[in-house]
């Protein structure tokens, strides 16, 4: 079987900086390309990388060209908070790079291309409970409907053009080793650092704002999971619903002060990232992906918070 040989686009960020180690150790080092706008300090595993914007198409082919490369993992994006300051730079970055990464796809053949999709392609008007993958889909955010509209441009390269793109509708993310940028549920990754540190956090989300989340090792399982099954078993084009723990800013508080007894948390009101978190789903179907491709999480929220402050009271003492 050929080498194959991974470029993945905004490789410093919360996914890719976990990506790029978790898929060196699948297919090589030297078989994975980090890609960002500069070059990190340390990438936590060795292997190639290369300084790339995704908006420079002549950059991105140049790097394509010189590595042969085969898959290509696309995470840079302007993320829900972000996008909400800009929104017409986050149309720009998070569609022209998809364009030009499916479109590379079919230029030199890409065996496979990944992209993220977002819980955030749901709306106000899509049930909140169990939201299935098959709803009503209104976003009212920028980032949602660059992911709504990302969706449909991925299944139409696949049906149109058969290039193989898999995508995956992410919760919030949750993870130890890198930093999150920009979204709405950074609050979760960011309340375990501040009950470390200082035992005390300024939720800017309210108490009871339930959202879908999912542990990072479930998220790089989920993603090589989907990348790894048989094509066949791929059903869905446009962008899989996963889901793993759901919970609100309250209930993870409560979980962490079963291991911090004296962490406290207060309530900041009138954060902008209050309403794009009450215009998103608390909890998500995933039927299909548990169907089509095996998916299971594994991390419940109090084995999610066992690791997280096991690992992060490691690194802060080091
Ligand atoms: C964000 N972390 O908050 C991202 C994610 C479901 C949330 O898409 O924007």
């Amino acid at each position: 079987m050929a080498t194959e040989k991974i470029l993945v686009v905004g490789s410093s960020g919360q996914i890719g900086t976990e990506l790029v180690a978790e898929l060196r150790t699948i297919f090589g080092a030297s078989n994975v390309i980090a890609s960002d706008l500069r070059e990190p300090f340390s990438h936590g595993s060795d292997g190639p990388f290369e300084v790339l914007d995704i908006l420079d198409h002549n950059r991105f082919t140049e790097v394509v060209k010189k590595h042969g490369v085969t898959q290509v993992y696309l995470l840079a994006a302007l993320l829900s908070a972000s996008a909400e300051k800009d929104h017409h730079f986050a149309w720009k970055l998070n569609m022209e790079s998809l364009y030009t990464v499916l479109d590379a796809a079919i230029d030199f053949k890409f065996s496979k291309v990944f992209w993220p999709s977002s819980i955030a392609v749901f709306g106000p008007t899509t049930p909140r409970d169990l939201t299935p993958q098959y709803t009503v889909m209104e976003p009212n955010t920028i980032y949602g409907i660059t992911k709504q509209v990302g969706e449909r441009l991925c299944e139409y390269y696949y049906n149109k053009f058969k290039v193989d793109v898999r995508s995956i509708r992410y919760p919030g993310l949750i993870g130890w080793k890198s930093a999150p940028g920009g979204g709405t549920t950074d609050y979760a990754v960011h309340i375990y650092h501040a009950a470390l540190k200082e035992k005390y956090y300024n939720c800017f989300l309210s108490a009871n704002t339930k959202l879908p989340m999912l542990y990072m090792p479930d998220a790089l399982r989920a993603t090589i999971s989907l990348m790894d099954a048989p094509a066949e078993k791929v059903k869905i084009r446009g962008s899989y619903n996963v889901a793993g723990i759901s919970f609100s800013p309250k209930e993870i508080a409560e979980n962490i002060q079963q291991y911090v007894p004296d962490f406290k948390m207060a309530y900041a009101d009138s954060d902008p990232r209050q309403a794009i978190a009450d215009s998103w789903p608390r909890s998500i179907n995933d039927s299909e992906a548990r169907a089509d491709w095996g998916w299971h999480h594994k991390y419940d929220l109090d084995a999610m918070t066992k690791d997280m402050l096991e690992n992060l009271q490691e690194a802060v003492t080091k």
